[in-house]
This record gives structure tokens, sequence and C-alpha cells, in this order.
């Protein structure tokens, strides 16, 4: 009789098998989701839930300006409900909620057996307000497999710090992080040991995992300007004295069209030679890195194979589309086997990460199984053990390795 230790540890030779058995191991691997702009209760107006503010995401509210011709100020004076009932009418009864973003709220809805082809949203908001918050996390991340989440962390933002400064956060499931955008993208000129000062104290209040920042398309390094000066003189000792790796999110073009507020961001093609020269210049600082542009996808995996203290992650933002990510994992898997940290979620409403990652596995276990078919082709099987230890590896192991 075969002991489940050594079915564990057979060698699958059959496509089939190999196929079902990767679909299973990434869907039931637990994933610490490096990045999301996700607050646990403590966090009130913050932590966002629910119907309204999933219709009201970013992405879909882009997507309804395309659709219903409504000027900007007449769609941002209505109630939150009253933009949630337009994105529904205009995305999901007057037109086939085919984008990533819609179909997204559709597996949300379907997920807590919710009518998906409501013309209105009575029910959905019945279901959504009658939750538990604390609860409905622990529903949220057991549904979507989620052990944990990064926050994303304003030391600048007050409200933010006097949450911080009265108890903070309780909960070990959302880790936190230090967020630097208004020091890198809004420098006004302060001393580097008052900057140090604040980056201590935050160090000492929020805990965090990393320090981040998001960079326009237009970043270089060495630049000779406040960022290079704040990198150098600021960021960078403090990351290395503190052991903590940086983060950055590159290629974003803040307020192309600002009328449409938070969904006005677009990208551009960026530098990847910026990243080799901090990863060269800073042997000792780890980096995770993540690009915009589906342009600077191949460039990353090829700085990756140059530079190990140089982390690539997820499929940012206008990248998290099944065929993207698909794309991405593939190159990924072919340049730099399981050392990548395929996806994160983004998420800044609670029940996004259910969709985000349900879709994003998807992706993830057909690129990995079709990896392992090819593998076996050329005279390689592989063992449920193993395709367990690179899944681990990549939803979880790395990024350990990168936080310490
Ligand atoms: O810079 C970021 O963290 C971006 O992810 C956000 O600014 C963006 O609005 C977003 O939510 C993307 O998914
Ligand atoms: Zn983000």
């Amino acid at each position: 009789m075969v002991t489940s230790t050594e079915k564990f540890s057979e060698l699958l030779t059959g496509t089939a098998e190999l196929r079902a058995e990767v679909e299973l191991v990434v869907n039931a691997a637990p994933v610490m989701d490096v990045h999301t702009h996700l607050f646990p209760p403590e966090f009130k107006e913050l932590s966002l839930f629910g119907i309204d503010e999933l219709l009201t995401y970013h992405y879909l509210t882009a997507e309804t300006f395309r659709s219903a011709r409504i000027p900007y100020d007449r769609f941002w004076a209505m109630s939150k409900m009253d933009q949630a009932d337009m994105v529904w009418k205009t995305l999901f009864v007057d037109n086939t909620p085919t984008s990533e973003a819609a179909q997204g709220i559709i597996s949300v809805l379907d997920v807590f057996r919710l009518d998906t082809r409501a013309r209105e949203l009575n029910e959905a908001r019945a279901f959504f307000n009658s939750q538990n918050l604390s609860d409905h996390i622990d529903q949220v991340f057991d549904i979507a497999g989620v052990s944990g989440v990064v926050m994303t962390n304003d030391p600048l933002d007050e409200a933010e710090s006097r949450i911080w400064k009265s108890g903070g956060n309780g909960d070990r499931r959302f880790k936190s992080s230090l967020r630097l955008d208004r020091l890198f993208n809004g420098f006004e000129s302060r001393s580097a040991p008052s900057i140090r000062r604040m980056l201590d104290q935050s160090i000492q209040l929020l805990n965090p995992v990393y320090i981040a920042a998001s960079l326009p398309a237009d970043f270089q390094y060495p630049s000779n300007d406040s960022r290079e000066w704040l990198l150098d003189e600021v960021v960078l000792p403090t990351a290395k004295e503190h052991g903590l790796a940086l983060t950055l999110m590159i290629g974003v073009r803040r307020g192309v069209n600002p009328g449409l507020r938070e969904a006005g961001d677009g990208l551009g093609r960026a530098d990847v030679s910026a990243i080799e020269s901090l990863c060269e210049r800073y042997r000792d600082v780890k980096f995770l890195v993540t690009f915009l542009s589906r342009e600077n996808q191949h460039e990353l995996c090829v700085a990756a194979r140059k530079f190990n203290n140089l982390m690539p992650f997820g499929c940012w933002w206008f990248l998290n589309n099944p065929s993207i990510v698909s794309e991405i994992t593939r190159e990924r898997l072919e340049l730099l086997g399981t050392s990548f940290i395929p996806q994160h979620s983004d998420a800044r409403v609670l029940e996004q990460l259910i969709y985000k990652w349900k879709h994003s596995r998807k992706e993830i276990a057909d690129a990995l199984a079709d990896s392992y078919e090819r593998l076996l082709t050329s005279g390689r099987a592989v063992t449920a053990e193993e395709i367990t230890r690179d899944v681990n590896r990549m939803f979880a192991g790395n990024f350990a390795d990168w936080v310490g």
C-alpha cells in the first residue's frame, strides 16, 4: 500500500495528474500579500469593505466614465451609494461586465451566493451591512487563502499617525510598511537629520516590514537631484541600520487626468538601469521592485539575474489582468526559476482579496503546470512535495527571506 508520504514524494509522470496537483497546491497554499492598501478595523474609515466601496473602486469609476456620459464634478458630488448605483447600472446592467475589475465584483458576489444579475443593489447591501467586520475579515482572509497583508502606511498622514499613537494595530495579520511617497515626490527641503529623526520615530512606532515608495516613470539613479540625495543621505542608511528592505514601485504618472481623481493616474516606461545602479551601489540592502509598464518586465527579470539583492514582485495595477499575469509569470519562471514573488493584490477594499487572488492563482497555476510539463518532457518528473515547496517559496518564503 502506498503511504501518503510515499504518495507525496511519488513522481507525477502523467500530465493530467501533474496539472491537477499543481492546481490543488496553488489554490490551497497560504499567501503573504506583500502590498495592499487595506487596514484593520482600528483604522476606522480607512478600513474599507462592502458593495459600495467595491463598486466605487477607482478601476471601476474609470471604466464607468467611458460608458456613462456624466460630467466628473456631477459624479463626485453624488453620495457613495449613488455613485455605486451608477457604476452597477453602467457596467453590470446596461453593459456586460467583461473587464477584469468588473469580473472581480462578480466573483465576490458569487462567493457569497449573491445575485450576479441583479438590477439593483438592495440584496448585496443588506448582506454586507449585516456583516460583523472582524468576523468578515476572518472569513475573507480564509476564502482568499491570505495569511497576512502588508499595509501602505504614510508616516506623514496625520489621521493615520493619530491612530498609531493611540495604540495602532493589534492584528498581526496586518503588517505595516513605511510609505515615503510624500518625501520622494513632494520633497520639501528638510535637513537630513530631521528627516532621519522622523523615520526613526516612525519605525519605532509602526515596526514596518519594509520602507517603500512609488516613483515616476522618469525616475533616474544616480540623478543628482533631491531623490538621489534622499536615497543616499537618509533612506538607504536608515534601511541599512534597521535591516529593512526597500520596496520600489516604479513607472506611475500621477494625475494624467485629475478629473478622474484616484482613477486619473497613468503609466510610463521607466529606466531599469536605475535599479541596477542602486543594487550595485547598495549590495547589502535588499530591494523589492515592481514596474508598472509591461515593457519593463523582461528588463526587470534580466536585472534580477545580475543582482541577487533584487526581488521582482507582483503584476502591479494595470498589469493585474489574467493575460498579462500569465505572460509575466511565465517569463519570470523561465528567467528566474522560483526566485520571485509572483503577485500582490494591491487591494483597497477587503473583499477584493477574494477575486484578486482567485484570478491570479489560476494564471500562476497554469504557468507553473506548463513549466513542470515541459520539465517532464525534458526528462525529469516532479513530486507533490516539490510542487508544494516551490509554491510556498513563491507565495511566502521569498518574502520572508527578504524581510527577515
Ligand atoms: O502607488 C500605489 O501603491 C498604487 O498601487 C496606487 O496608487 C493605485 O492607486 C492602486 O490602487 C493600484 O492598484
Ligand atoms: Zn498600491
